[in-house]
């Protein structure tokens, strides 16, 4: 991996942040839940996976499967600062006459499978990866999970097959915000231990700091981390990153601003 530019990554976040809340109106955004992954998209496009404009019908290239489909604003924000998909085809998230809706649709550029069911691109994306092992390719697929998402039975029929496996070309990385919709996630159905969970089902396991692009760097350094096993990184988050005044907010899952707290939120974004 290149060396981290984390001044320019840092940059790129912000940019990104700013299109999830300029798409929070008009109908809204699951604003909260985007924000707490926008640091992790930032630093998978444009540090760690190999995909660009140039290469999408590059078989050889990796695959980003994002299986927290909600959260698909933070995507296409990202998809737009890589230049994938045009900065002003933002504007169409929520009209019905653009592919650019709710829920990530392969029609856009850059998206490689439907998703908004939970609990199903875990599958399709071990699916993928063990393609690439069988053609001998040595391409990486990311698949980018809620931590609420893991209570759907599918995910453990497939991280025990992606174990049993070895499909160790195969990185998830979970968005440990806490939170699952508005409840908190070890109020709703206890999910720790989600490390032993998964080193039981021969996975190796890593945790980081979902905001911090030196520490995502060290846990994305080896892959595989261990040869003959998929990867599981949790990265610890808050729900809100970026916006003080709906940081960690139960209520602010989903949100639909007016013009006016958009603005005001823009401002809180860049502290000025
Ligand atoms: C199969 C399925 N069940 C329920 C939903 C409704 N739903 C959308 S997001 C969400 C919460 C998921 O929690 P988590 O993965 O932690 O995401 P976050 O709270 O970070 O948005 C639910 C239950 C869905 N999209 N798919």
């Amino acid at each position: 991996m290149a060396k981290i530019n984390a001044i320019e990554l840092r940059n790129t976040a912000y940019k990104v942040r700013e299109s999830v809340i300029r798409m929070a109106t008009g109908g809204g955004n699951f604003v909260g839940s985007s924000l707490s992954c926008a640091d992790i998209m930032v630093f998978l496009y444009f540090h760690f996976l190999n995909i660009n404009k140039d290469n999408l019908n590059d078989p050889t290239r990796d695959y980003m499967f994002l299986s927290k489909g909600h959260n698909v604003s933070v995507l296409y924000a990202t998809l737009a600062e890589a230049g994938i998909i045009s900065k002003d085809r933002l504007r169409n998230h929520l009209s019905i006459n653009d592919f650019i809706y709710w829920q990530p649709n392969i029609n856009i550029p850059g998206i490689e499978f439907h998703s908004g069911s939970l609990g199903h691109l875990l599958s399709i994306g071990t699916g993928a990866a063990m393609d690439c092992k069988l053609r001998n390719q040595n391409n990486k697929v990311v698949v980018l999970m809620g931590d609420g998402e893991l209570n759907e039975g599918s995910v453990w029929e497939t991280a025990l097959v992606a174990g049993s496996k070895k499909v160790d070309n195969l990185v998830v990385i979970v968005d440990r915000n806490k939170f699952q919709a508005n409840s908190g996630t070890e109020e709703l159905i206890k999910l720790e231990s989600i490390s032993d969970k998964f080193k039981s089902f021969r996975w190796s396991v890593r945790t980081a700091d979902g905001h911090d692009f030196m520490s995502l760097s060290r846990a994305f350094a080896r892959i595989p981390m261990e040869a003959g096993k998929p990867s599981l990184i949790i990265a610890n988050t808050i729900r809100g990153k970026g916006l003080p005044s709906i940081e960690s907010r139960s209520d602010k899952w989903f949100a639909d601003f007016t013009g006016e707290e958009i603005e005001s939120l823009l401002k809180e974004l860049y502290k000025v």
